[in-house]
């Protein structure tokens, strides 16, 4: 199993409903380990460098807008299998399809306003905490029961 980096935001939308905590909760229980944390505004920059992959398709322009319109708690995540596991908790985009359980279909109803993000694979993982945080922003430590959570920690 290898030992990943995710990005995780609780959007605009999950702040704005006061749902961060539920959001965060959901994935500090799997045991992946937070290893950065943030509220912070995303500037058009950010917004249009992170979403870059999506310029030119017709939900664009509401996706920039919705993910600057309020703030973002900006988490990175780690752990074994980190992007998997934390998209398996997420549920697919469309809410309406996500499985109940997870947090889009739990607490989400429109794929406009779906909570949540998490990096799509490695390389996007990678180049999204870039984006996000500093290197010093990321702390390095270990807990105290991490051969209970990961084999061999
Ligand atoms: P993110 O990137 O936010 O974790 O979501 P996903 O990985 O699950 O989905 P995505 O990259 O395909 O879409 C990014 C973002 O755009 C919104 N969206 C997407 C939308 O409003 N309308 C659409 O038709 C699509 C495909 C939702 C998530």
């Amino acid at each position: 199993m290898a030992i990943e980096r995710t990005l995780v935001l609780v959007k605009p939308d999950g702040v704005q409903r006061g749902l961060a905590g539920e959001v965060i909760s959901r994935f500090e229980r799997t045991g992946l380990r937070l290893t950065g944390i943030k509220l912070m505004q995303v500037s058009q920059d950010l917004a249009t460098r992170h979403y870059a992959e999506h310029n030119g398709k017709p939900f664009y322009p509401g996706l920039i807008s919705f993910i600057t319109s309020s703030p973002v708690v900006a988490m990175v995540l780690e752990g074994p299998d980190a992007i998997k596991t934390v998209r398996k908790i997420m549920g697919v985009t469309k809410p309406a399809e996500a499985a109940p359980g997870t947090i889009r279909g739990d607490l989400a109803v429109d794929m406009g306003r779906n909570l949540v993000h998490g990096s799509a694979n490695a390389d996007d993982a990678a180049r999204e905490v870039g984006l996000f945080f500093t290197d010093s922003e990321l702390v390095r430590y270990k807990r105290s029961n991490e051969g209970w959570i990961v084999e061999g920690a």
